[in-house]
Order: structure tokens, then C-alpha cells, then sequence
């Protein structure tokens, strides 16, 4: 029998209780947490799906994994036994451990800005990214296809790079002055939308006729080959770990917060195909920023527990259920008429707020609205996606206008049960019926970097 959603592919052999408030409490929760979901304590959440970094369940293989850790500070054997695991699924040359995504980047972004005035061009940039190429002195530019903004209607990869804005903006910045392409995939701020295999292809050729170099941002590298699989024509029958070779094999390197799918609580990857030249930086800098360039931030332990991950997040049945969950949240939601980036991507639905509080102008931050309501109603923490993480202009400093408010449901790997996934479904569609009622938000503290993560908001009454 065909199940419209898989069950669960595993029993759970350990629980760990979740505490529920009161709405009352909630209430003031969220007061003394200055309206900033991200400054409330996990104990008073009572279903956390604020993210999918690092927030999942580890199988009984990668906790056994654990115990033969080997704690040295150089050489250890966990460091060989994770890099067999990344050249083996990504079959490039030269590896670095980190202690996350946000590491790979610091360490390797730097590297190719050889000048002041460079831009990195993404399909779009995560945060942190962003954060990191203007760090390095350049400018993010985002090209990612329009059907990304076309939220109700279905488009197969969403996630794709628009590749005549690419070749324009090439053309117009100059390609020696662009340090690099990133292709971010599944495609994180666009609603974890997939990417295509002929994209990244086309990308590949592009890249070649400027001279320039590929990055894969492969933190849901494994979510991302499975849609290809499912959705793209010649790809049914080839396994997820050829998809996800063929992937990276139109990369130059490859940067990953092995947080998502590297099934793992702390992790981060950075991988480079064969540029010697390039590594060689990498490891210079990697030393001062991370660690030794064979642990890089991590022990024995997590290198060995990713070693596991990263290899069972190629596990079709697991990333089948995965998908599946994302699905029914937002099967539930449109059902009952709650607008959301449709079809949802690979680990969250993204709720439209645009749609959902259009009373509420982008700089009152509708998706933050949304997002503390949901708290209020049922325990739920998510997070905004929208203007008040887009920041400032670093030149101007005016608020940038985000195109999309979005309140992003990110559902943890191997955590949570369609049973609480009803618990979040029925506090959005109450919030949707009483969404009159939504106040938009100012700030009472405004931090410079990164803003979404520590600022202190006040409701407008
Ligand atoms: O959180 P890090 O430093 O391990 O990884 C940064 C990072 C890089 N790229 C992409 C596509 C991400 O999604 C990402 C982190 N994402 C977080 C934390 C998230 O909640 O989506």
C-alpha cells in the first residue's frame, strides 16, 4: 500500500520531554525576550522549529560512531575517516573540517576577493554568507530565476540561478571583478527550493567562459538531489549519491554547514576540487580562525559522527519521510487557505506574510507579526525571513525592502512527529483566521550586524 506520507523509517529509542506553558506565560516570555523569538529559552518553546541547523536527532550508528573518536590534535584518525567520506560522496581532491558553515565561509570567501569593489554572485545568498562576502570587502548580488517570487504557483526548481541575469551581471560588473558564483543548494532563503542539474550545469559553462570559479553552498545537498530525482527527466533511476556526484562535480569547492544534512549538531565542511593554490590559503587561514587544519573547531567525535551523517543523509527511505513532513505541514496549511511559497522546498514551509498581513508595511516587519502570534497561540518558535534579516544597506544604510516576508516553519531532521506538526498546523491556521489582528513591530535596540539574531523589538500599537 502507497502511504501518502511515509511514517516514520525508525523508532525512537530515546525522548526527551518538552515542557507547555500557558498563553499567559507566553505573553510575558515573549515581553522579556524584547519580541526577538531567537532570545526566548528553548525550555519555554514548547516545538522549536526556529531551525534545522544542528537541531536534529542522531541515529544509534553515528552516537556508536562517537566512541571511537580520536581526540588528536593532529592527524587524528576521525580527521581520515571524514575526509574518505567527503571524497567519496563529493569526489574532490582537498578537504578542511570546520566548526560550521559559517567558518567555511570565513576562511574560504576571503580568499578569492583579491581586490576592493568585487561582488560573489548567488542564486541567493544565505545570511551568514552575505555577512561574510561583505566582511571580505564585496558585495553579494542575488540571481536567483523569477519564479522564486511567484510564491502561490508550483515551478519545479524555483532555487535556480537565472542564468541571463548572471551573464548580464557578469557583463556589467566585469568578470574580473566578480570573485565568484555560488550556487546554494536546496536554495535556503528562496524557501529551501531546490536547484536543477541542467542549472548548475548551465552555470558550470558560464563560469568556464569568464574564467570563473563555482562554489557549492551544499549545506541541503542531499534534500537538493532528491527533488532532482523526483522532479528532473533522466534522473529517476540514478541513486541520490550519484545525483549528488554529479552535482559537485560542476563545482570548484564546496562549502557546507554540515549541520543539515550532514545529520550532525555541529559540523562544517570545506572542500575544494583541485586547486592546490587555493587550498593552500584555505589551510593557512584556518589555522588562526578554526583550528588545525585536521580538526578545524571539531573533535574526534563530531568528525566521526558526521563521517556517518553525511553518508545517511543519502538514504532515500530517510529523505523520502524528510520531504514528506515538510509536505504535510504544507498540505494542512493550504488546505485551510494560509498562503505559503508553494510547492515547499526541502526543510521548511515558508508562510507568505506578504499575503497573510498586508496591513503590515515591510519596515514594521509583517513576518515577525506572524512569527511572535504563532508563539503566543500554541508554543511555536519560527523565524522571520524577510526585511528585518535583510538588514541595512552597508552603503546607504536604509532598510532594504525584502520581496518576500516569510515566516519560516523549519523542520528539524528525525525530531518531530506528524502529530506535532498538527500542533503547529492548527496554531497558524488560528492565527490566519484572526490575522486582523496582527501588530506590526518597531525596534527598540537595533544591533549593527546580522540584526534578526539579538535586536530588541517593540509592538505598534
Ligand atoms: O549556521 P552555519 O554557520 O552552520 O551555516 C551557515 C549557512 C550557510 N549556508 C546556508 C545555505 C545555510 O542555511 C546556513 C545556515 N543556516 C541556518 C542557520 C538556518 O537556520 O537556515
Amino acid at each position: 500500500m502507497k502511504q501518502k506520507y511515509i511514517a516514520e523509517p525508525y523508532r525512537i529509542k530515546m525522548v526527551e520531554p518538552i515542557r507547555e506553558t500557558t498563553k499567559e506565560e507566553r505573553i510575558e516570555l515573549l515581553k522579556n525576550a524584547g519580541y526577538n523569538p531567537f532570545s526566548l529559552k528553548s525550555d519555554d518553546v514548547y516545538i522549536d522549529l526556529l531551525t534545522d541547523s544542528g537541531t536534529g536527532a542522531m541515529s544509534q550508528e553515528q552516537w556508536a560512531a562517537m566512541m571511537i573518536g580520536d581526540e588528536a590534535y593532529a592527524g587524528s584518525r576521525s580527521f581520515y575517516r571524514l575526509e574518505a567520506a567527503v571524497r567519496t560522496i563529493m569526489g574532490y581532491e582537498y578537504f578542511i573540517p570546520v566548526h560550521q558553515g559559517r567558518g567555511a565561509e570565513k576562511v574560504f570567501l576571503p580568499q578569492l576577493v583579491t581586490k576592493p569593489g568585487m561582488f560573489y554572485i548567488a542564486n541567493i545568498h544565505f545570511d551568514t554568507t552575505r555577512a561574510h562576502v561583505e566582511l571580505a570587502g564585496a558585495r553579494a548580488i542575488d540571481c536567483v530565476v523569477p519564479d522564486c517570487y511567484d510564491i502561490e504557483h508550483y515551478h519545479d526548481f524555483k532555487g535556480n540561478m537565472c542564468l541571463s541575469c548572471l551573464e548580464e551581471t557578469i557583463i556589467e560588473k566585469g568578470k574580473e571583478n566578480i570573485a565568484g558564483l555560488i550556487m546554494t543548494v536546496t536554495n535556503n532563503s528562496a524557501g529551501g527550493q531546490p536547484v536543477s542539474m541542467a542549472n548548475i550545469k548551465e552555470v558550470r559553462k558560464i563560469a568556464d567562459r569568464f574564467g570563473l570559479k563555482v562554489i557549492i553552498d551544499g549545506a541541503r545537498y542531499a534534500e537538493n538531489a532528491f527533488f532532482i530525482k523526483e522532479r528532473e527527466l533522466g534522473y529517476q533511476d540514478k541513486s541520490i549519491k550519484e545525483i549528488v556526484f554529479e552535482m559537485c562535480s560542476y563545482g570548484d569547492a564546496f562549502l557546507m554547514s554540515a549541520k543539515k544534512d550532514g545529520l550532525v549538531n555541529m559540523g562544517g565542511i570545506i572542500a575544494i576540487k583541485n586547486d592546490k593554490e587555493l587550498f593552500d590559503k584555505c589551510r593557512t587561514y584556518v589555522v588562526p580562525y578554526e583550528g588545525f587544519p585536521t580538526y578545524g573547531g571539531l573533535n574526534g567525535r563530531d568528525m566521526d559522527a558526521l563521517a556517518v551523517g553525511l553518508m545517511e543523509a543519502l538514504d532515500e527511505r530517510y529523505l523520502r519521510h524528510r520531504i514528506d513532513q515538510v509536505r504535510y505541514l504544507g498540505d494542512r496549511l493550504r488546505d485551510a487557505g494560509v498562503p505559503i511559497q508553494f510547492p515547499v522546498g526541502g526543510h521548511a514551509v515558508f508562510v507568505d506574510c506578504k499575503a497573510f498581513a498586508p496591513h503590515i508595511p515591510f519596515y514594521e516587519f509583517p513576518a515577525l507579526a506572524v512569527t511572535n502570534a504563532i508563539y503566543i497561540e500554541a508554543g511555536v518558535r519560527a523565524v522571520e525571513i524577510g526585511s528585518l534579516l535583510l538588514g541595512r544597506d552597508p552603503d546607504t544604510h536604509k532598510n532594504k525592502e525584502s520581496k518576500m516576508e516569510l515566516m519560516r516553519l523549519t523542520i528539524p531532521r528525525r525530531l518531530y512527529t506528524y502529530n506535532h506538526l498538527d500542533v503547529v498546523a492548527d496554531a497558524v491556521i488560528h492565527v490566519y483566521e484572526h490575522r486582523h489582528e496582527l501588530k506590526g513591530y518597531t525596534f527598540e535596540y537595533e544591533s549593527s550586524i546580522l540584526r534578526h539574531f539579538t535586536s530588541t523589538f517593540k509592538p505598534i500599537d
